[in-house]
């Protein structure tokens, strides 16, 4: 059986896997009507990564005889300006979704809850992962200042 505070902080983790892909899905929109086929297919992927994480937990607490719970999901920030502002955006999430499987961790230790620090084993590195694919693409954005050309290349090459 679950903690109760394990099984309440991980509901509340669902919902912010289900926000992020809510997140990335107005970035995709935003690429897909720039034409940048490219960027949206990338952040397409990471919506279905996102989903993906959710349900991972949802069928971790069934497993664990706990009880899923569902909350509101906030509107995500529609307006975009570059493609820059979005990566700069991504990357600030992960750190921040970083922080918040820290802090699960943290809960599953207090909580002398064994089972689930293995299972956040694997989201402590996805997300060693997901901060680094978004700041190669951010690092490139940043060297090549925005020109059309580069936007065009980094567009094709993703
Ligand atoms: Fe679920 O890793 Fe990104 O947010």
């Amino acid at each position: 059986m679950l903690p109760q505070k394990m099984e309440d902080a991980l509901n509340e983790q669902i919902n912010r896997e289900i926000s992020s892909a809510y997140l990335y899905s107005s970035m995709e929109s935003w690429f897909a009507s720039k034409s940048l086929d490219g960027f949206a297919k990338w952040m397409n992927s990471q919506v279905k990564e996102e989903l993906n994480h959710s349900r991972k937990i949802f069928d971790y607490i069934i497993q664990r005889n706990g009880n899923v719970k569902f909350f509101d999901i906030e509107s995500p920030k529609c307006e975009w300006t570059t493609h820059k502002e979005i990566f700069e955006k991504t990357l600030e999430h992960e750190k921040y979704i970083t922080s918040q499987i820290s802090n699960l961790y943290s809960i599953a230790k207090d909580e002398n809850d064994v089972a689930t620090q293995v299972f956040l084993q694997w989201f402590i590195s996805e997300q060693v992962e997901e901060e680094n694919s978004v700041k190669k693409i951010l690092d490139k954005i940043n060297l090549t200042e925005c020109s059309c050309d580069s936007i065009y290349h980094l567009d094709s090459n993703l």
